[in-house]
């Protein structure tokens, strides 16, 4: 049984603890589906992956200390129910001092995190990594669908950056078109270099903490193909852990998600790129607070 995110339970009270949080909802997903296997799928992947990062010289075991939680199985008659149930859950932590590093299942999940650290941090700024904005009003009778959750964020006033855009509706596009001081949009297409990105971003958020939701379509359909509603054009691994290397030293993380998986059955390419994938962020953002 994969129990431990990347095979770790030793606890050290000198280290931050992030709290993984398996949250295998399906409910309303476009196209394919399968993300109700996201989370497992990673947990397996991670006993594979090696701990020290060679290039940044680092060991996420020093650097932190991981806690996996029982996986929450939402109701799926709609993500209403998700919101409410994963909120309940919350109530048991602190926003001010717990990590959360979710892992989903659909994109659904990231609201009812936002929305706790933004209890705590009035003034939070999301990074999405997504091939797509989320930003409609409701979709399939739901505002709490996965195709909405950015509209949601944007309802409370957070400002959000979506990088790796490549699929927007007309409205999504007006939508940003319209509320640049809202929305940083970063297009696939028109891609700058991960620093000058950094700095972009940096100038936009300005002295923000900031949350990261990390949809698995963001990224290329060659690294990632196990999701739903793969998108040729998308973002590639060396992009992806330079724009984090040139983001820190710089805003707080105060937690993050991974959500979007569907994991294909005979391949393993898919979970083992989300598991580098948030590993190359967690490395990168612990290795160097406090410098
Ligand atoms: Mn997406």
């Amino acid at each position: 049984m994969y129990d431990n995110f990347l095979d770790l339970d030793i606890k050290r009270q000198d280290l931050p603890t992030v709290h993984v949080w398996p949250v295998p909802y399906q409910g309303t997903v476009s196209f394919g589906d399968g993300t109700k296997d996201g989370p497992e799928a990673i947990i397996k992947a991670s006993y594979q992956i090696e701990t020290h990062d060679s290039e940044l010289m680092a060991d996420i075991s020093e650097l932190c200390t991981f806690t996996t939680l029982p996986f929450q199985r939402p109701n799926v008659s709609g993500p209403g129910h998700l919101y409410t149930e994963m909120q309940e859950f919350l109530k048991n932590f602190d926003a001010a001092r717990d990590f959360f590093l979710t892992l989903g299942g659909e994109h659904s999940i990231s609201f009812p995190l936002v929305d706790f650290y933004a209890r705590q941090y009035p003034d939070l700024a999301i990074i999405q990594i997504d091939a797509h904005p989320d930003l409609r009003q409701d979709f399939e009778g739901s505002p709490y669908s996965h195709a909405c959750v950015m509209a949601r964020i944007n309802d409370i006033g957070l400002k959000s950056v979506p990088i790796g855009l490549r699929s927007c509706s007309r409205k999504e596009s007006v939508f940003i078109n319209n509320n640049p001081e809202l929305i940083l949009p970063v297009y696939a297409w028109d891609l700058p270099s991960p620093l000058e990105t950094a700095d972009k971003v940096k100038n936009f958020i300005g002295n923000r903490p900031i949350y990261i939701s990390f949809d698995a379509d963001g990224l290329d359909p060659s690294i990632m193909p196990g999701t739903g509603t793969p998108e040729p054009g998308g973002l590639n691994y060396s992009w992806v852990k330079d724009f984090w290397k040139a983001l820190w030293p710089g805003p707080g993380l105060v937690g993050m998600d991974f959500c979007e998986l569907a994991p294909q059955p005979g391949s393993q390419v898919s979970e083992s790129t989300a598991v580098k994938c948030i590993l190359k962020i967690l490395t990168t953002y612990f290795s160097r607070l406090n410098k």
